[in-house]
């Protein structure tokens, strides 16, 4: 099985975690972006959407992170990352899909109120509202262990791990605490964001994000 993309995606990135955790190294590979380009012919006769991540196994190509998380679940069915009881399961959905529709949007939209220059005002509280609002959906639906839930890894703690890196970027560039009255989330940050692994990732993402920065630039002065 082979999934494209680029670990500086939260898309690819919760499913990088999940294919790490479940311990398929040689089964999954990562072979980037086809072609170097997501809009590139290449890429797009894989992915139509020219977006990331995208899955081709044996032939059989899909695309949407969520929908490839649960084929990889279905697949390799060994360290199952979809844990816990009906509800558990459940809430691992909301949460993913949480952190797919409901933070990510806003996430992007405080990138580029910063990209401005712009440190307040009424759309920057629109957009933290937003934001403070999904994440305080997510406390609700934690359960206040190291893992989100049944205190074991799952796929809602990947959702959490593939968007912290930029999460905890735009509160700290705003002078904001992500954890302030969330303590389940505090908690579960202390014990996520210290790892070698985290660490590890934090530095791979920094580097392509500047790179993308870089080349957005360049791109502008053409
Ligand atoms: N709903 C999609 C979203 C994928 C997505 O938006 N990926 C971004 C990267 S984080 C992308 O490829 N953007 C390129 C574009 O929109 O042109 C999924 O869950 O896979």
């Amino acid at each position: 099985m082979k999934i494209y993309g680029a670990r500086l995606s939260p898309y690819f990135e919760r499913l990088y975690l999940q294919v790490q955790a479940k311990g398929l190294k040689g089964k999954v590979e990562f072979p980037g972006v086809p072609g170097g380009d997501l809009k590139s012919a290449e890429y797009l006769a894989i992915n139509p959407m020219g977006k990331i991540p995208a899955m081709d196994d044996d032939g059989f190509l899909l695309s949407e992170s969520w929908a490839i998380s649960e084929y990889i679940e279905e697949k390799f069915p060994e360290k199952p990352m979809m844990t816990g009881d009906m509800r558990q399961r459940a809430k691992i959905r909301a949460i993913g899909r949480i952190c797919d529709f409901e933070v990510l949007p806003p996430v992007n939209a405080l990138y580029a109120l910063k990209a401005k220059g712009i440190e307040e005002g009424e759309n920057l509280e629109a957009e933290f509202l937003k934001l403070n609002r999904a994440l305080d959906c997510v406390e609700m639906f934690m359960e206040g262990g190291d893992f989100a839930f049944a205190n074991v890894l799952s796929l809602a703690d990947f959702s959490l791990m593939a968007n912290v890196f930029f999460l905890g970027d735009v509160y700290k560039s705003f002078g904001r605490d992500l954890a302030a009255g969330r303590p389940k989330l505090g908690h579960w940050l202390g014990v996520h964001t210290t790892t070698d692994s985290y660490k590890e990732a934090v530095k791979i993402r920094a580097t392509q994000l500047a790179d993308l920065r870089k080349r957005k630039a360049a791109a502008a002065k053409k």
